[in-house]
């Protein structure tokens, strides 16, 4: 049994929760953070100094934080080909564009796009960051659409761990009101997604209780 502490609305805690899903994993899962606080106790920090969510417990074993590295443990404990190859090779082409979109992707969408337009109220936001931040998503995921038009899946032709860290952000990207520049290869990869029942369940989630307005 694995046990979690993160609230659903967190984004780091959507990809955990949609790997765990996608493997069928039992788990009970804790509401921390944000509004729900918990993350600043000596029982939290003793789990994770850094006072951030996701932390998981796999049975008796030692806390994990670090969303890439949670996603690694589980992968390597309970995946299988093709989702997490034998393979060292094969392994290392999907850690590779996993690693790629939890650097370019989450973080040049989530504090440069979806805090300054969701978490930031209308009088303040700033249209001239936004835009920008939106171009420079856009170069990245240029990159995207091509391996997309190219392939079903971002690091190939199947579903993979590299496929949590990349998604995991789209129902995001493609809900808020924002001018995104047109990637139609991403736009059919999003709707696949979509379909995925442990996507819908532990993605695509409200994040109402994070807005300001
Ligand atoms: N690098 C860490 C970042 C963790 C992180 O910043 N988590 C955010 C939520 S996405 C958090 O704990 N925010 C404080 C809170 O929810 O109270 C990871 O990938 O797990």
């Amino acid at each position: 049994m694995i046990t979690v502490w993160g609230r659903k609305t967190s984004s780091n805690v959507q990809a955990l929760m949609w790997c765990i899903g996608e493997l069928e994993l039992s788990f009970t899962r804790y509401d921390v953070g944000h509004k729900y606080g918990g993350n600043d106790t000596p029982e939290f920090l003793s789990m994770n100094p850094n006072g951030t969510v996701p932390v998981i417990r796999d049975g008796k074993g030692s806390p994990i934080w670090e969303t890439g590295a949670i996603l690694r443990y589980l992968s390597n404990r309970y995946a299988k080909d093709p989702f997490w190859p034998e393979d060292l090779e094969a392994r290392t082409h999907i850690d590779k564009w996993a690693e790629w979109s939890k650097i370019n992707i989450a973080l040049n969408f989530t504090a440069p796009i979806f805090w300054r337009v969701v978490r930031t109220a209308p009088q303040q936001q700033n249209q001239d960051e936004i835009t920008k931040a939106i171009h420079k998503l856009g170069n990245v995921l240029n990159i995207a659409e091509k391996q997309l038009q190219q392939h079903h899946f971002i690091a190939g032709n199947h579903f993979t761990l590299a496929d949590i860290q990349f998604g995991h952000i789209l129902y995001r990207y493609f809900d808020i009101e924002i001018n995104r520049p047109y990637h139609p290869a991403l736009i059919n990869y999003y709707d696949k997604l979509t379909e995925r029942p442990a996507f819908r369940e532990h993605v695509m989630i409200s994040y109402k209780e994070l807005s300001v307005s």
